[in-house]
């Protein structure tokens, strides 16, 4: 490269890639061929449209990317294209889910998704998020006594608010959730089921977390977290009579975004081919046997596990305990000391603020990608025990 000022960041953060513990839950390490896509000279084309539905020339070989892309998701989630439709298209997490509000809901109708304090995302209707200055939330959060989701109480919410959608899937939610629940409610209260599997897609493509689905009218996910693509979104709509597919479509483009990065497109295509092989099966499997391993020994040495575990690639661990530990903030910046990557993190019914919370979040997706088994995260629970001690 030419350009050697960017030449050196990259150097840099190669090797600060290399040299970390990376315990972000929504991080991972894509493979070469995930890289040589993205920087392709796909990245030259302009291809606004749709596969053979295009504004600009030249697009027979974009055209080729995208359906693969696009068949590759539906065979990967065990889907078929006479059910399933999917785009490809929305830049990243946001714009995708974005997208199903612009094409599925009128403005100001009401969205009932997770508070982003008890693990939902800004997109699920938070006051900062264009999602919640032009839709109205209802909020819904997680028992106080279990910390996990309370299905009795959202069929309440559901029922006295009506909500237009309800939104499930999380960012900070380490358990099962009942799909087929989920959907009970939501046809109780008349409201579509989006599902934002986003952190989970990976473990759901590797079968070692249940399918959202047979239940839901839409399925949007992130392509870079669990799922190891680069970063990027797909969004699965359910085809029938009421012709979703067509809106969510109009609502990427020309709605939300011009043209499409084919690069990303082709990089998603590799990493969903990747995502098939048996060896990603068994990577899915280590990735949750590593996540409880961590809870496993943290608790054991004294730390509270929000929710007392996980049942997935990340855990929320009290770090303040109540005032007899530290704050998220300090934590995350104690391990970046020693060279483990975390981030800080709300715990739900959190009484401290958000720059300085009482959690932090981590996950073993990233370092089960470069070989982590069992025995390393226990090393790794000890590293942080040392610590995070007061
Ligand atoms: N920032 C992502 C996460 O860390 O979960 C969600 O957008």
């Amino acid at each position: 490269m030419k350009d050697t000022q960017i030449a050196k960041f990259i150097k840099d953060e190669k090797a600060r890639q290399k040299k970390v513990v990376n315990l972000i839950a929504s991080e991972n390490y894509v493979s070469k061929d995930v890289l040589e896509a993205l920087g392709s000279e796909f990245t030259n084309k302009y291809a606004e449209g749709y596969p053979c539905k295009r504004y600009y020339g030249g697009n027979s070989i974009v055209d080729k990317v995208e359906n693969l892309a696009i068949a590759r998701a539906l065979k990967l989630f065990k889907l078929t294209s006479d059910k399933w439709h999917v785009n490809t298209q929305a830049l990243s997490g946001s714009p995708a889910n974005l997208a199903v509000y612009v094409s599925l809901l009128s403005p100001g109708d009401k969205v009932m998704g997770m508070s982003l304090a008890h693990g939902g995302h800004l997109t699920h209707g938070h006051k900062v998020s264009a999602t919640g200055k032009f839709w109205t939330q209802v909020p819904y959060g997680l028992s106080p006594k279990t910390e996990m989701l309370d299905y009795k109480s959202l069929s309440e919410i559901a029922l006295r608010e009506k909500p237009k959608m309800i939104i499930a899937g999380f960012t900070a939610y380490p358990r099962t959730v009942d799909w087929k629940k989920f959907r009970a409610i939501a046809d109780s209260a008349g409201a579509y089921l989006m599902v934002d599997m986003s952190h989970i897609a990976g473990l759901i493509a590797g079968e070692e977390y249940p399918s959202p689905f047979p239940y839901a009218d839409i399925v949007t996910t992130t392509t870079h977290k669990t799922l190891r693509g680069p970063r990027g979104a797909l969004i699965f709509v359910k085809k029938d009579e009421r012709e979703l597919d067509k809106k969510i479509d109009k609502a990427v483009f020309p709605g939300l975004q011009g043209g499409p990065h084919i690069n990303q497109t082709a990089a998603i295509a590799v990493a969903l081919k990747e995502a098939q092989a048996g060896s990603f099966k068994k990577y899915a499997k280590q990735v949750k046997k590593n996540a409880t391993a961590l809870a496993g020994e943290l608790s054991k040495l004294g730390w509270r596990i929000i929710s007392g575990g996980t049942d997935s690639h990340l855990m929320l661990v009290d770090v303040w305990m109540g005032g007899k530990g530290i704050g998220g903030g300090e934590a995350s910046d104690r391990l970046e000391k020693i060279g483990i990557i975390v981030n800080k993190n709300a715990i739900p019914f959190d009484t401290r603020p958000p720059m300085d919370p009482s959690g932090i979040r981590l996950g073993s997706a990233a370092e089960t990608t470069r070989g982590k088994k069992e025995k390393d995260f226990i090393k790794i629970a000890r590293q942080i025990d040392k610590v995070l001690r007061k």
